[in-house]
């Protein structure tokens, strides 16, 4: 049998036993991981997720995609993905702590503010990053930007708590604008109620738009009058604070109703943003969308439209961004983070935020280049993939056989 294409491989793949102790004083065991998968223009950069359902492979898959999001943003840095099959759902803040701080001791000897820097994904917000940040510096008794995602208190960056919503958002209207159309008035459907669900809706809602809907694993919310500000405000405490259920906010607001184990996606809408997790949006919810005059799709999540789903968007020709393009802003803005830490510097909140736009502009213009097939239609998919790899690739043959 012929060998891999060799360069779908990663790196390194680092697999490690996590143990730790529950509140009931059972030993408990997880599994954890981190996917080296390419450090060619830059250190190993990517989020860490704690969900029961991580395994190897989906490390792997996040972790191939990070490589060439990370090159669409123009920063230096490198792809990579890490976590643990542990469910932080119903856990207590110190059973939490206990395993973050188990996670770091054995995760701490293959990272470091230039070889490898992870941040936060599904289920790590800043409280596990505050615990995991912690334990390194114990550890290694050193303060370096070795996370990203920090709390502004210990070297954390403006902007990089709503970055990855806000920067789908933003190339949402780019889109919107090579057909002469912007947010104002549009109905917004949006999965997910996590940190980049509800700054996507925060965003949208700045804009003009109308958010319809926001879920969890359990079940969608559908708010006719639309998820105001102060709604999301709610919702964000809920989530963050309480760690509650979405099926609440339909208890909160008496106006919206709540869809126990079912998607969004066959409410009509001008745009949707799928902010959950992967595999959430498939062929039959694609053609819902379609059928109901869904004009744009920009996927907040990593890869929620499966292949079925991408195959329907690109023949009606809708505009479609993938996740490697459209949620590169939290990436990009963990970049930035990096360089401020470097410095030893905090920029201002007005300059992230310009730079976060720019940014999102030019990966616009990066995968429109490639991606153009006609005056009339832009292959965002195409031309992400592309500009993507090119800047990869070119930067593994300059080394040689390495
Ligand atoms: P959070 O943990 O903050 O929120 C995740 C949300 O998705 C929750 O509402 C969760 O519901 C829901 N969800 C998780 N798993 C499933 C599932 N199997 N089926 C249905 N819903 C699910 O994570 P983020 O908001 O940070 O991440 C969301 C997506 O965005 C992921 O794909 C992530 O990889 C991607 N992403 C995140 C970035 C970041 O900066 N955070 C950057 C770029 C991409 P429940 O509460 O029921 O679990
Ligand atoms: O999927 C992603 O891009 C993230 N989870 C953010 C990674 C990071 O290093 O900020």
């Amino acid at each position: 049998m012929a060998d891999p294409p060799p360069d779908a491989e990663p790196d390194r793949v680092v697999s490690f036993r996590v143990v730790w102790e529950d509140d009931n004083n059972n030993i408990r065991v997880q599994r954890g991981w981190r996917v080296q998968n390419n450090n060619a223009i830059g250190p190993y950069k990517g989020g860490i997720r704690f969900h029961p359902s991580v395994t190897e492979s989906v490390l792997k898959f996040l972790a191939f995609e990070q490589t060439f999001k990370n090159a669409l943003t123009g920063l230096p840095m490198g792809g990579g993905k890490g976590g643990a099959n542990f469910n932080p759902k119903g856990k207590s803040d110190n059973e939490v702590m206990r395993f973050c701080q188990s996670f770091m001791t054995e995760l701490f000897r293959h990272i470091g503010a230039d070889v490898d820097v992870p941040a936060g994904d599904i289920g790590v917000g800043g409280r596990e990053i505050g615990y995991m940040f912690g334990q390194y510096k114990r550890i290694t008794n050193q303060f370096t930007g070795v996370l990203t995602g920090k709390g502004l208190e210990y070297g954390g960056s403006l902007i990089r708590t709503e970055a990855t919503g806000y920067g789908a958002v933003y190339f949402l209207e780019n889109m919107l604008k090579t057909r002469g159309q912007d947010l104002a008035g549009k109905r917004a459907l949006i999965s997910g109620s996590g940190n980049v669900a509800t700054h996507a809706a925060e965003k949208v809602t700045q804009l003009g738009g109308k958010v319809l809907t926001l879920s969890d694993s359990e079940g969608f919310i559908h708010d006719p009058e639309g998820i105001t500000q102060e709604k999301i405000d709610w919702v964000k405490a809920h989530k963050t604070k309480r760690r509650g259920r979405i099926s609440e906010y339909a208890d909160e607001y008496t106006g919206a109703t709540y869809h126990a184990g079912k998607r969004p996606w066959g409410v009509e809408c001008d745009v949707a943003l799928p902010c959950a997790t992967q595999n959430e949006l498939l062929g039959e919810d694609a053609r819902a969308l379609v059928g109901n005059g869904c004009m744009a799709v920009s996927e907040g999540a990593n890869m929620p439209t499966d292949l079925d789903g991408v195959h329907v968007f690109k023949e009606a020709q809708i505009l479609f961004a993938p996740g490697k393009a459209a949620n590169a802003g939290g990436v990009a803005v963990s970049g930035l983070e990096m360089s401020q830490n470097s410095a030893r510097m905090s920029w201002k909140e007005a300059e992230l935020q310009q730079l976060l736009k720019d940014i999102m502009d030019g990966i616009h213009e990066r995968a429109s280049a490639y991606g153009r097939v006609s005056d009339s239609y832009i292959d965002y998919v195409k031309g992400a993939n592309i500009a993507g790899f090119k800047k990869v690739a070119d930067a593994m043959l300059a080394y040689g056989v390495v």
